[in-house]
């Protein structure tokens, strides 16, 4: 059995009503990042993600085109597994809500809400967004100029009434509200936990969790004629993954309750308020941390079908180039706020931190040793105060991320690790190895091992953020595969006199847009 501590993160499980989008590429290339920051970091990890597959979004997605739900959910399913590899996501587990071990979780954990008192059976008759897959109150609504009665997402509701079970929600009330006050980390960022808030505090209405006018979900245990409300199911998916409900004594049973759900923030209501209802009701312990991100907007426009501004992310990926396009929506965009993105201001971002920054200082600092020093990692001789400033700098940046990684404040991560490359970039500027080459070689060769070592660090930080273009990295600076976790940050690791280093080559190219380049 592993001694490491379990460290249990998810994405949301994405509708596979669709191929997936740039909104999707982002959320798990940012959860990915946070996976595997946790792994370098000693933590035994355990990624989720997945496709959330009932509901009546899929059956009416299904029935346009013609084709069965099941057919809809198993294309797209895969478009979405392919989407992870595309990306270089580290999930361990991909979860289909259609899947077996899914059903049976979502049957036990209704059967215990249910022996605890909390559901009956009633009627409902209120607003529905099916592309919501949400139920929303009268005053929540708004009719428009077209006619159309929409809900709070901008998204048309529909009138519903039929015969329900209802979970009592608003038992819950005061429990949820201790909840966030007891546990402050329990929802982020900070708006989104006001948001909650309020929105507990104006009042919980018992839910609706049944329907009957439609059968593509999973059955109501003891009553066949009703599928469950399609978050029911699709909340459950956490649990299931960990086997937690099912098998107790389950290898990944350990993992729950998740260190943290990513989600956007469209659906934090869900999340932050049915979610740990239902587990306070079952009897299950309830995940830590809930972390909204923001929305992705195009140019600063929201992505629409019919504006016609969806970017696929295979498209993205290959005009850029994949670790490009990871650290651009990482380092650009401020997690948990809602970020705007456009080709120009990718290559800019290319350009100046990847190409001029963290790919000039390599390029520069290994080519000298290559031209020099016979590609050996030289011995450095005394270190002058600038050459232990710029060491410290790279040596603390791990409590920098750490820090910020634990807050899912990523974007302050990287800026943690560009701050090393700055800051490198200017020390190489004021030593002048290039000048000490022929008045001071031993001087050269220190500055030249002070700057290959930071290179190291700076390369092992990136590793969560670009893995492809840190490993070339380190392989540049010869580290070995099993010194790259960040056990060997600072002193532990420092690059070993005489290492004979690879011959140099370039890992960031620049981005040239295509206009320019014809020109
Ligand atoms: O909501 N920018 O699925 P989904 C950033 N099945 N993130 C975005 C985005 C955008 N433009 N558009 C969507 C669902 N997302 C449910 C979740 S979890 C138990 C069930 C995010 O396919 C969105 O906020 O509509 C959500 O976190 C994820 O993509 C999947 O969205």
């Amino acid at each position: 059995m592993s001694s490491k501590t379990p460290y249990y993160i998810t994405t949301a499980i994405s509708y596979p009503n669709g191929k997936p989008h740039i909104g999707h590429a982002y959320e798990l290339i940012a959860t990915d990042a946070m996976a595997r920051f946790q792994r370098l970091d000693g933590k035994d990890v355990f990624f989720l993600t997945g496709t959330d597959e009932h509901g009546q979004k899929m059956q009416q997605t299904a029935r346009n085109e013609g084709i069965t739900p099941e057919a809809l959910a198993e294309r797209n399913s895969n478009e979405f597994r392919a989407m992870g590899k595309l990306l270089n996501a580290s999930n361990d587990d991909f979860i289909r809500t259609t899947e077996p071990r899914h059903h049976e979780a979502s049957q036990e954990i209704w059967r215990r809400m249910e022996a605890n008192g909390d559901i009956y059976k009633d009627s409902y008759a209120g607003w529905y967004s099916v592309r919501d897959e949400a139920y929303y109150a009268e005053d929540e609504t708004e009719v428009r100029a077209d006619g159309v009665r929409y809900g709070p997402q901008g998204t048309p509701v529909e009138w519903v009434e039929e015969e329900s079970y209802f979970f009592k929600l608003s038992a819950y009330e005061d429990k949820l509200l201790k909840l966030y006050e007891d546990q402050p980390d329990f929802i982020g960022p900070n708006e989104r936990r006001n948001e909650v808030i309020s929105f507990v505090k104006s009042g919980l209405k018992d839910l609706s969790v049944s329907r009957t006018t439609f059968d593509w979900g999973i059955k109501v245990p003891g009553d066949e004629k009703h599928v469950m409300y399609v978050w029911v199911d699709a909340l459950t998916n956490y649990v299931t993954a960990t086997g937690y409900l099912t098998d107790q004594n389950g290898p990944r049973a350990k993992y729950w309750p998740a260190d943290a759900h990513i989600i956007g923030k469209d659906i934090i209501r869900f999340h932050a308020v049915y979610w740990p209802a239902f587990l306070m009701s079952a009897g299950i312990p309830l995940p830590k941390r809930v972390y909204a991100h923001g929305f992705l907007l195009n140019k600063g426009e929201k992505m629409s079908k019919s504006l016609g501004n969806v970017v696929d992310p295979v498209n993205l990926v290959s005009h850029f180039g994949l670790d490009q396009v990871r650290f651009f929506f990482l380092r650009e965009v401020s997690f948990g706020q809602d970020g705007s993105y456009s080709e120009e201001g990718i290559g800019t971002r290319i350009n100046a931190d990847l190409a001029n920054g963290i790919g000039n200082l390599a390029s520069r600092s290994l080519s000298m040793i290559a031209k020099n020093l016979e590609g050996k990692m030289p011995e450095p001789g005394p270190l002058t105060d600038a050459d232990k400033a710029i060491l410290a700098t790279a040596d603390e940046a791990i409590a920098i991320c750490r820090e910020e990684m634990g807050r899912q404040q990523i974007h302050k991560a990287v800026g943690a690790i560009m701050n090393i490359v700055n800051e490198s970039d200017r020390y190489f500027a004021a030593q002048e190895p290039w000048v000490l080459r022929k008045t001071d070689v031993a001087r050269m060769a220190t500055v030249l091992y002070v700057t290959a070592e930071v290179v190291r660090q700076i390369a092992i930080l990136f590793q969560p953020i670009m893995p492809d273009s840190a490993a070339k990295l380190l392989d540049l600076v010869a580290v070995p595969e099993e010194k790259r976790s960040f056990v060997y940050l600072g002193e532990a690791g420092r690059l070993a006199p005489g290492t004979e280093l690879p011959a140099p080559a370039p890992v960031f190219p620049r981005y040239i847009a295509p206009e320019a380049d014809k020109a």
